[in-house]
């Protein structure tokens, strides 16, 4: 029996030092330790011994035991060790490899000159307020001192959804709203960015959907010089300090008296050249004193209260600004063109 024990421990230890598999090792220790294992098979069979050979046989059998089982264990570890060895290798990554590039977009350009204004105004006190696009015939006119059948209501030629509801053709909606809103119990120092449309055909200078931007300025004493002021530090902040501006008279339905304002051409410098048609003054926006009737339906006293307001349009601003031709390129997305505007 000790001869085969012998014989047993010897091709076990053989077989472990063999292999390099780790499924492999798990049979090779089934085959000798297991239940129907050979070791055991040998181990079973002691009963037949004598009493004196039975603890001598013993002993060397579990020393046997002892040894497969130390050398399977080392085995393991060992084909472990190699296996994570190799699972490290194969998944190595290599840190300074430079990143894949991701593309970032970007605001669009129209955007970006509106939030520009508006962080100028806001600079200035006013706050920002914006109001539905499709509004009633009220807001967008009556409110505005254009009743019906005001010819000036010919000026912005109109979609119509009903005989009440439209879309806006200007902003100033927003602000009748506000006054309304503020019940002529305090002043109203706001701007109104937003889409306005009108039943134009699209050309170069011309949009049926553009942008505008008004802002209003309600209070006690307020002076057509505070207009000017206003609109002369928007100027040079928007196109540079060495520009200067001149105010004309004009005419609005909701203004009175009204203006429109120039800046000197940043091209010529106010020599004339043909971006300013030989003038040397370019048209950026009109404005004026709010006509008591509109303070009046605002719910201000006129008597009390006085105000200017004024409107531009974003795309006017950013095509004086960037050299932009065509109106068109604000709407018809030609990535192109989008992608010179994008801040870095
Ligand atoms: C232009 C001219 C203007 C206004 C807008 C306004 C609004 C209220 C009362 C009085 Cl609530 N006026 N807005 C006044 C004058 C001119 O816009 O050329 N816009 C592009």
């Amino acid at each position: 029996m000790r001869e085969q024990l012998e014989a047993i421990q010897a091709e076990a230890l053989e077989r472990i030092s063999q292999t390099e598999d780790m499924k492999e090792l798990q049979d090779i220790k089934v085959t000798y330790l297991g239940k129907k294992g050979s070791l055991t098979g040998v181990l079973r069979g002691m009963g037949k011994l004598s009493k004196e050979e039975r603890p001598v046989v013993g002993e060397i059998a579990n020393k046997v035991r002892e040894s497969i089982t130390a050398a399977l264990d080392e085995k393991n570890e060992k084909l472990e060790q190699l296996q994570l060895e190799e699972q490290l290798e194969a998944e190595t990554i290599d840190v300074t490899l430079p990143g894949r590039p991701v593309k970032v977009g970007g605001a669009h350009l129209l955007s970006s000159i509106v939030q520009e204004l508006e962080d100028l105004f806001i600079g200035m006190g006013y706050e920002v307020r914006e109001g539905p696009e499709v509004e009633t015939d009220f807001y967008n006119f009556e409110a505005l001192n254009l009743p019906k059948n005001h010819p000036a209501r010919d000026m912005q030629d109109t979609f119509y959804i009903t005989n009440e509801l439209l879309l806006r053709t200007h902003t100033s909606p927003v602000q009748a709203r506000t006054m309304q809103e503020y019940k002529g119990e305090k002043p109203v120092k706001m701007i109104c960015p937003g889409k306005v449309y009108r039943r134009d055909t699209d050309d170069a200078t011309h949009s049926h959907q553009f942008t505008q931007i008004e802002g209003l300025y309600v209070d006690k004493n307020v002076r057509m010089s505070d207009l000017k002021g206003t609109l002369d530090t928007f100027a040079k902040k928007m196109f540079g300090e060495d520009r200067e501006i001149r105010l004309r008279p004009s005419f609005f339905p909701f203004t009175e008296p009204s203006v429109e304002m120039d800046i000197s051409c940043k091209v010529c410098n106010g020599e004339g050249c043909s971006v300013c048609k030989g003038t040397g003054w370019i048209e950026i926006l009109g404005g004026g004193m709010v006509h008591p009737k509109v303070l009046e339906m605002g719910g201000y006293d006129p008597e009390v209260y006085s105000g200017f307001a004024f409107g531009m349009g974003p795309e006017r601003i950013a095509m004086l600004k960037y050299g932009v031709n065509d109106i068109r390129q604000f709407y018809t997305n030609d990535i192109r063109f989008l992608k010179q505007y994008h801040k870095a």
